[in-house]
């Protein structure tokens, strides 16, 4: 049995998607098996976005994650890594495929760093580094 790191990013929680997003993931069969809404703080976003450290959309990107709550999940369900990230949609949502979370729901509003509802661990390494940041208290 696989896990992943899921976040409902500030949009998502804002535009009262908390629940569509959530049955999304009930639906196509995947366990939530812990859940919190929270406040990120830059340090925690730091860690988690690491890798994208230097690129032009970062410091967006952490403003963007730092204005307001969003929603932690730990997901479980075989290959669930690359099922959520399939049902999330591409990155960018003016793009993604129709009948994803990003295709269906969110689209391109102008801002530099693009706002798409939400974040999927893209590979187990990722995923077991991204729960240990935000869910600690299950190693
Ligand atoms: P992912 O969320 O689909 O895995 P990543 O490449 O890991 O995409 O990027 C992290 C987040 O940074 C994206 O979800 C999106 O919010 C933002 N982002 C990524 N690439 C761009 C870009 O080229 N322009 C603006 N924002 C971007
Ligand atoms: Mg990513």
């Amino acid at each position: 049995m696989q896990r992943t790191l899921v976040l409902i990013k500030p949009d998502g929680v804002k535009r009262r998607l908390i629940g569509e997003i959530i049955a999304r993931i009930e639906r196509k069969g995947y366990e939530v098996v812990a859940l919190k809404t929270m406040r990120a703080d830059r340090a925690i976003l730091e860690q988690h976005y690491g890798e994208h450290k230097g690129k032009p959309f970062y410091e967006p990107l952490l403003e963007f994650m730092l204005s307001g709550p969003i929603v932690a999940m730990v997901v479980e369900g075989q290959r669930v890594i690359e099922g959520f990230r399939s049902i999330a949609g591409a990155t960018d949502p003016t793009v993604a495929a129709p009948g994803s979370i990003r295709g269906d729901l969110a689209r391109d509003q102008g801002t530099k760093v693009v706002q798409n509802l939400v974040h999927g661990s893209d590979s187990e390494e990722s995923a077991a580094r991204e729960m240990g940041i935000f869910f600690p208290e299950l190693r």
